[in-house]
Parts: C-alpha cells; structure tokens; sequence
C-alpha cells in the first residue's frame, strides 16, 4: 500500500521539484484528517505550507467498508473547475498526483471548520452572516458557471461525462436520501427518539418526497455540485481579512443545483436546534435567518450572471424565475433529507452529538419535525424567508 504517513511525507515532497520549492526545508508534518474518508497532511518547512490530502480505499471511520480512491480524482476535478470559476471561494489546488491518489492543496491552517465556530458560540455573530452570504455567491457563481448556462451545449455534455462519481453519489442516494427513511443498520438513536424517527419515517409523504428528491439527484444534471456542502466542509476565516472557502469537493457531481444550497441549509437548522436546546433563541432565530441570507446572494449572483448565458433564444427571463423556483422547491426538500439523516444516519454532526444527553433528545426530536415540515413542505417559492417560516415553530422557537 501507498499510503503516507508523517515520517514518509518528506521523501513524497523532495521528489516533487514543484511541491520541494515551495515547502522548503521540512520543519513540520501533522496528519490532521478528522474526517470519514481521508488522510490529511499539513506540511510545513522554511519556505511555505501545503496540505497533501491522500484518499484511504477504505471508510476512515469504518474500516470494513470499501471506498473508491478515484474520488480523490474526482475532487481535483472539482476543485479546479470551481477554482477556475471562483477562486475567493475554495482552496488553491496545486498539484494532483493521479498514482498515488493525493491532492496538494493551498494551507488554510489561519482559517476554521465553520461548524466548530458556530458549536463554540453562544451568540449571534455578523461573521455568520458574511460566511452565508458568501456561500450563496459561491453556489451561484459555480452554479451558473458549470450549467448549460455558462459553458453551452457542447463543453456541458463533456463536462457531465468528465465529472461522473457513480460511488460517491450513490452514498449520497444511500445515506441522504434513503436509509433515513426506511430500517437500516446505520440507523441509530437515543431510545427516547425512536418514536420520533417513526414519525417521520412512517409519514409516506416523507417517503414520496424522498424518492423524487433522489431521482432528480439521479438523474438531472445542472451544474457540477460541491456534493457535501455541509458546515464542516467550509474554512473560514474572520476579522480584516475575511475569508470563506468551501472545501471537500470529493462528492461533487452534476447534480440539481438546488442541492448544495439545501445541504448548508439543513445545517443551519442542525446548528439552530444545537442552539435552541442551549436555551439561545434568538441565536437560533439568527441562524435559521441565515438561510435567506445564503437565498439572497445566490439569487442576486445569478441574476448577474444571467445576462451572459449562453443560447438566450428561448431561455428568456421567464426561463430564469422559473429556474430559481426550481432551485429554491429543490433546496427546501434537501435540506429536509440531509437534517433527517444528520440524526438519524451513519454521519451525524457533532451539533447534536455533543450536547448533553437531555439537551441532545431534545435537539434530535426538534429536528426530525424540523425536517418532516420541510420534506413535506408544499408552498411554492422562491419565499426568502421560508426557512425560518418552515422551521421554527417545530425546533419550538
Ligand atoms: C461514508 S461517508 C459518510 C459521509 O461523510 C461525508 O462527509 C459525506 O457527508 C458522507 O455522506
Ligand atoms: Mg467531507
């Protein structure tokens, strides 16, 4: 096996000119991977530091469970075509070496996990609302840019051949949008929220909206999604230099937009009802308010962008709203899979996870009615602010 470890990192580095001149003399190697899948090194040495990023053919956090390492193909893949479109928004790619499977990626050890910021707080914070805001120019600017829209006919249909992830996506049809809601081993819960997950999952509207989320993931391909956009899969960075990268890309496919942007919104439901069970409401109340702040970029970046499409003849500015509608129905009913499979599931989210017991069934139970009501959810939008409409009276705000 090819696998690096922190003593073998430095001989990696020394045989690649590129990566030896910009590291320098090695000073330091950490393996920080924290996540399911991957080993993650930050390297560094007198000159600079980079992170190399090595995939596992295994599930990190299962061992027993098989995982393709061409995802690490896939992600490099990604992160160039959104780097090319939006360099504010993700990490630097620097190098991929396509044998062993490992990504050089720009050091970004100034920024934080996004989610463990928010676990941390215990008020509303004005950097919350610049990182949404940035995500929903991000999700647009790459949304647009990877459509039909942004490259035209000929380069769209290469681009969806070229960024094909059948495994990863299938994780995702499996882990979002079906084991929630039918019996699996990965399904575990508190005793007390048993009947809770029986609600939701025996409510065949659930089960109805679930299975034509997961065909319009299957099946309609928009723009080259991130694939995984949760809290945990964005750096940021605040202060003078604010900055907000969404990073991870290793589940991105071309999928329906309105996926990415339902993954970050369930995800300020999760943190909303970490923080309602907390006893903070109007922190909640701030973070459910993120949604329309993300809604609000997206919507504005692009409606900018729009006037550059490609092929204008019949997708006229009707073809637009309709299109946001889309996105906006689309992103309500993800966001529903992914809060439900984030209590429910094989990956949960440390929002939850880590509250005390009480406070933690609690949060559960809030959350799996948080997302029956929008798995079920039948308003036509795009309505700003829906989520907090949604959502806030079954989290008990
Ligand atoms: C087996 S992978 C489990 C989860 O980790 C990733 O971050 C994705 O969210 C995936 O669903
Ligand atoms: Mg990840």
């Amino acid at each position: 096996m090819d696998l690096l470890d922190v003593e073998s990192v430095p001989g990696y580095i020394a045989a690649l000119p590129d990566l030896a001149s910009r590291v320098g003399t090695i000073e330091q190697v950490r393996e920080v991977g924290d996540g399911n899948l991957n080993l993650v090194f930050i390297v560094r040495g007198s000159a600079g530091s980079l992170v190399l990023k090595q995939s596992l053919p295994y599930v990190r956090t299962d061992p027993s469970w098989p995982m393709t390492r061409e995802r690490s193909s896939r992600e490099a893949y990604v992160l160039a075509s959104h780097q090319a479109i939006d360099p504010s928004h993700v990490p630097g790619l620097i190098f991929y070496d396509e044998t062993r499977y490992v990504l050089a990626i720009e050091d970004l050890s100034d920024h934080r996990v996004w989610r463990t910021v928010l676990n941390e707080r215990t008020e509303a914070s004005d950097d919350d609302v610049l990182a949404a805001s940035a995500l929903g120019e991000y999700i647009a600017n790459v949304g647009f840019g990877t459509s039909v829209f942004g490259l035209g006919s000929a380069a769209h249909k290469q681009a969806v051949a070229r960024a094909i992830n059948p495994e990863l996506c299938e994780i995702t049809e499996d882990l979002v949008l079906t084991e929630p809601f039918v019996d699996h081993d990965h399904n575990v819960v508190h005793p007390a929220n048993v009947a809770d997950v029986a609600e939701l999952a025996g409510d065949p509207a659930v089960r109805h909206a679930a299975g034509l989320a997961k065909f319009a993931f299957m099946t309609r391909a928009e723009s080259l999604l991130h694939g995984d956009l949760h809290t945990g899969s964005v750096f940021v960075r605040f202060g003078d230099a604010p900055s907000i990268r969404a990073f991870d890309s290793e589940f991105g496919f071309y999928g329906p937009l309105g996926f990415d942007l339902g993954m970050l919104w369930a995800n300020y439901v999760l943190a909303a009802a970490r923080a309602v069970a907390q006893g903070q409401s109007s922190r909640a109340a701030q973070l459910l308010g993120l949604g329309r702040v993300t809604w609000d970029a997206f919507e504005r970046t692009y409606r900018d962008r729009w006037p550059s499409r490609f092929d204008p003849r019949v997708a006229g500015d009707t073809v637009l709203e309709s299109l946001l509608a889309q996105v906006w129905t689309d992103a309500v009913t993800y966001a529903g899979a992914e809060v439900a499979r984030r209590v429910i599931g094989f990956a949960k989210v440390a929002d939850i996870e880590t509250l005390p017991e009480a406070e933690r069934v609690q949060a559960a139970r809030r959350a799996l009615r948080a997302a029956r009501t929008l798995l079920t959810y039948r308003g036509t939008g795009p309505s700003p602010d829906a989520l907090s409409e949604i959502t806030a009276e079954p989290l008990g705000l």
